[in-house]
């Protein structure tokens, strides 16, 4: 009989961390992870395969399928915004091929098991295009169906994805004779800049708040890329893990919708600086806007909406923004250097 697991994709990521480490210390679920480099250290414990290879593999894909019975697919592998824009093509083919590829194995073991197969894909405010500054300071708070013009690779890709997920879910072979009802839970959480104390972002433009962070912590010196009054919307990785956790559990006749925004506070650059300055009186920080970064938060809401995923699955973070730093990341961070 085939061993009922469920797949993490980006195994080695920064929500690819938080959730090994989450379900891991649960133990109530068998974690098959897959990741290009090699699994990192504090993780093998909790996964009871590793796989090394590239979501783009078919011939592994399918060995998946055929040795596992896979309740549960989080597909967090990705190329993140600032990266993507360096090799937009190679990051289309990761994140848009890669998810279709595990989308179908989705499908296949669907159809294998006789039930639907939960496919959890984390999405971004980077599906988000304001168009100029002063759009951006009065839209307030964006919801799920305003303002979908996105202006990076990754973003296109994220919003493509959603609409792929909602295809395979709802229409997949609608017109095939033999038709499986059985197919893909598709639900996808648009997150807004995360922050971990564990893992430190790489390739992302809401970098900075991160960065600055960890460098502070270190006594290294930072140059911010965006200036002091860049606001965007932000969460902890707690948070981040919860609402997947939380999206997955709730009840599929409670949810109206497919994708859902989530979020906690929305500071400017600055005011993440005051907050460090604080904990780290010799935070040594310059802002240093780099027109290109500075151009894609530019178009990235001010704050989101996430009045739905509230009403639907009761959806809250346990930590707003005092919480956040006084109890989450500045106790864990000062121990870990
Ligand atoms: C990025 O900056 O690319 C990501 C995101 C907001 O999705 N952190």
């Amino acid at each position: 009989m085939r061993k009922e697991v469920v797949l993490i994709t980006g195994a080695n990521g920064e929500i690819g961390h938080g959730l090994i480490t989450h379900l891991g210390e649960q133990g109530n679920v068998g974690i098959v992870a897959l990741d290009v480099s090699p699994l990192d250290e504090s993780l093998k414990k909790y996964c009871e395969r590793f796989i090394q290879g590239d979501i783009l593999d078919t011939m592994i894909l399918g060995r998946l399928v055929s040795e596992f019975e896979i309740r549960t697919i989080y597909h967090l592998a990705s190329i993140l915004s600032t990266k993507a824009e360096y090799n937009p093509e190679t990051a289309h083919r990761i994140n848009v091929e890669g998810t279709l590829n595990l989308l179908r194995l989705a499908v296949e073991q669907a159809a294998w098991q006789s039930r639907p197969v939960k496919f959890l894909y984390p999405s971004s405010i980077a599906v988000y295009g304001l168009p100029d500054l002063k759009t951006k300071e009065a839209a307030g708070k964006v919801k799920e169906n305003e303002y979908l013009q996105p202006t990076t690779m990754y973003g296109c890709n994220k919003l493509y994805c959603e609409h792929l997920g909602r295809y395979y879910s709802s229409n997949y072979r609608q017109l095939a004779a033999d038709r499986c009802q059985n197919t893909i839970d598709f639900r996808c959480l648009r997150f807004p800049g995360l922050v971990s104390a564990v893992t430190i972002p790489t390739g992302g433009t809401s970098d900075y708040g991160p960065e600055m962070l960890h460098h502070a912590a270190q006594g290294i010196h930072y140059d911010c890329f965006v200036r002091p009054d860049t606001r965007l919307p932000f969460m902890v990785m707690p948070d981040a893990i919860k609402s997947i956790l939380d999206l997955e559990a709730a009840p599929a006749e409670k949810l109206t919708q497919r994708i859902y925004n989530v979020t906690s506070f929305c500071p400017t650059a600055q005011e993440f600086y005051d907050i460090i300055l604080k904990a780290f009186p010799n935070a040594d920080v310059d802002f240093k806007p780099h027109a290109s970064r500075q151009g894609i938060v530019d178009t990235w809401p001010c704050d989101i909406d996430d009045s739905a995923a509230r009403r639907d699955w009761n959806w809250k973070p346990s930590y707003n923004q005092e919480r956040s730093f006084d109890d989450y990341l500045l106790p864990a961070i000062r121990q870990r250097y």
